[in-house]
């Protein structure tokens, strides 16, 4: 099946439904016969980045890190789908800067922090407002909004297949599948 390589960069709070996108995206590129790989905190926080924290360094740290990582990937002719809050502008841009124009795709989850902090699925939000946890974004470490992202998506009003079908939509209309 023709591809071209891209990465899909996937952004936003915790809770906003980054990996389930990414992994429901995953799974349906894979249908289609396409080679996909999927870059999410459960394979790289846990190895690569093992070292890393949650201060604004090491974010930064963690970011550069998977941006090369994602090239590479991509360089081996694979679409790349990374599932990381990449809480800064200025991080993000940096990986941008890395691929070819109209390589990188930054995806946008612009679920609503209430949305968010409804699901807590990890009770880390819960954990953050008592003051166990430090740093935590969207309660005491920022999150700056995208400015001029590819594709938005809102989980709080938009279901898991309707969030596939705009991404699959946007890489048939670019060529890339
Ligand atoms: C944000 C945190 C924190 C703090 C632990 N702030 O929802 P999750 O649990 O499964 O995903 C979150 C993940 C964020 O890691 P990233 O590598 O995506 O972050 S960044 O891009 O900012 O480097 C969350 C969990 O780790 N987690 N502590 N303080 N999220």
């Amino acid at each position: 099946k023709n591809q071209h390589p891209c990465v899909l960069w996937f952004t936003g709070l915790s809770g906003s439904g980054k990996s389930t996108i990414a992994n429901a995206l995953d799974v349906a590129l894979y249908q289609r016969g396409y080679h996909t790989f999927l870059l999410d905190g459960d394979n790289v926080r846990h190895g690569l980045n093992k070292d890393l924290g949650f201060s604004d360094e090491d974010r930064v740290e963690n970011i550069r890190r998977i941006g090369e990582m994602s090239k590479l990937f991509a360089d081996a002719g694979l679409i790349v789908l990374s599932a990381f809050i990449s809480p800064f502008t200025s991080d993000r841009r940096m990986v941008r800067n890395l691929m070819p124009a109209g390589e990188f795709i930054e995806v946008f989850m612009d679920t609503p922090i209430e949305t968010c902090e409804d699901r807590d699925p990890k009770g880390l939000y819960e954990k953050a407002r008592a003051g166990q946890i430090k740093d935590f974004t969207g309660i005491d470490s920022p999150y700056e909004v995208p400015e001029h992202p590819e594709v938005v998506l809102d989980t709080s009003s938009q279901t898991v297949d309707q969030c596939v079908e705009q991404l699959l939509e946007y890489l048939l209309e670019r060529k890339l599948i």
